[in-house]
């Protein structure tokens, strides 16, 4: 039998112990927390979240805020996205790029105040990458994890749980902007956001030794919605055509390559990192795009480890960066990351794990 050995370095998150309570079966390890994957139910989790309203512990989420002075000017160096017009009460998806413009994180940039950030971070360790570059350009910035953890309610019928606890002024916000407010004494900031296209919020708590007690409200107020636990959905985010920094880049992304040119605006200024060589990159032309695949075959294949090779007229031409079940479709989808010559609706093949198989590559988002 095999069991986890807890360690102070592998955090859980203040919401861990009212997701073990709630039936907590399966975890993974991210930004070195511990991130709640499942309840037990995959499909019907999954279609929680498609019609109804889904409950997440994503405080693997960590905020690293900056603050000071010169905030302002190191959330535009580390983004490859203008934010000379990011208001107050403003959260916007940006990229992280390195210096040779291979993307680092995709983290949701909240501005509470002009001297006030919050980077909601993918996983990677952003908060050392921010020291760094602040220290080696003299930018007069504190840089630290706040005390801030992320919960999401996903699905259709998230915005009526949220408005039933905090009050229908939430029906109106925009995407991605929020609000700081307290739900029962408990300090929290309110974003229209989340890891699904679903429709949704995210309840940023602002005190940690709260994180049970803020569970229970959202769980309790959701009940006549049908409220449940669970997780950020592979299938859904495959499906929707989500992002995952890490799973589906590489050690040379860029983000021209997977679909991210939206958040890349070559007119910031040039000590943005990574800016100059993301325009060598657009110039010089993109090798590689991310496209869909649907596999042939008629029942969810093993899952593991696959950066699996996708072959053309027997010459690899790229990967395959994730693969699932995907329960709308009925078949077995991913994402590839391929030289850019190849087009949709062109047949590969797929060096499986457990076999090679045929597949059709397709437009992002799956239809
Ligand atoms: N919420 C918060 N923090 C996060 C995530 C989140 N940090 C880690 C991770 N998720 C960051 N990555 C993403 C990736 C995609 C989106 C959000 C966060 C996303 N993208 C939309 C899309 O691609 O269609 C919309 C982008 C846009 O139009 O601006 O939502 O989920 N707090």
């Amino acid at each position: 039998m095999f069991s986890f050995q807890p360690s102070a370095r592998i955090r859980p998150s203040p919401f861990f112990e009212a997701a073990v309570a709630d039936g907590l079966k399966t975890a993974n390890v991210y930004n070195q927390m511990i991130m709640p994957t499942g309840f037990g139910d995959p499909e019907g989790e999954y279609w929680r979240l498609i019609n109804g309203v889904s409950q997440w512990d994503v405080g693997v989420e960590r905020q690293v805020q900056l603050k000071g002075p010169e905030a302002g000017r190191l959330a535009q160096v580390l983004s490859t996205r203008d934010l000379s017009n990011c208001k107050v009460g403003q959260g916007k998806y940006v990229a992280v790029c390195d210096h040779a413009g291979t993307i680092i994180n995709d983290p949701i940039l909240l501005k509470l105040a002009d001297d006030l950030f919050w980077l909601s971070i993918a996983d990677s360790d952003v908060e050392l990458w921010a020291k760094a570059i602040a220290a080696e350009r003299g930018l007069n910035v504190d840089i630290c994890e706040a005390d801030v953890s992320p919960m999401a309610l996903q699905g259709p019928k998230a915005e009526d749980v949220v408005a039933h606890v905090l009050g229908d002024w939430v029906r109106a916000l925009k995407y991605f902007w929020f609000r700081e407010t307290e739900i029962d004494g408990i300090p929290v900031a309110v974003q229209r956001s989340g890891w699904s296209k679903q429709g949704g919020f995210e309840i940023y708590l602002k005190d940690s030794t709260q994180g049970t007690r803020l569970w229970n409200i959202f769980k309790e107020a959701g009940q006549p919605w049908g409220i449940g636990p669970g997780a950020p959905s592979t299938p859904e985010r495959v499906e929707s055509g989500l992002l995952s920094v890490g799973g589906d880049t590489d050690d040379r992304t860029n983000p021209f390559e997977v679909r991210l040119e939206k958040f890349v605006d070559l007119h910031v200024p040039d000590d943005t990192v990574g800016i100059q060589a993301l325009r060598r990159i657009r110039a010089d032309g993109i090798r590689r795009h991310q496209l869909g695949i649907v596999l042939e075959g008629d029942r969810p294949a093993p899952l593991g480890m696959r950066r699996e090779d996708v072959v053309l007229d027997g010459r690899r031409i790229g990967m395959l960066t994730n693969c699932v079940w995907s329960y709308r479709m009925k078949a077995n989808i991913g994402f590839v990351l391929i030289d850019s010559a190849v087009p949709v609706g062109t047949e590969v093949m797929v060096a499986r794990a457990d076999g090679p198989g045929r597949g059709m590559l397709v437009e992002i988002p799956f239809r």
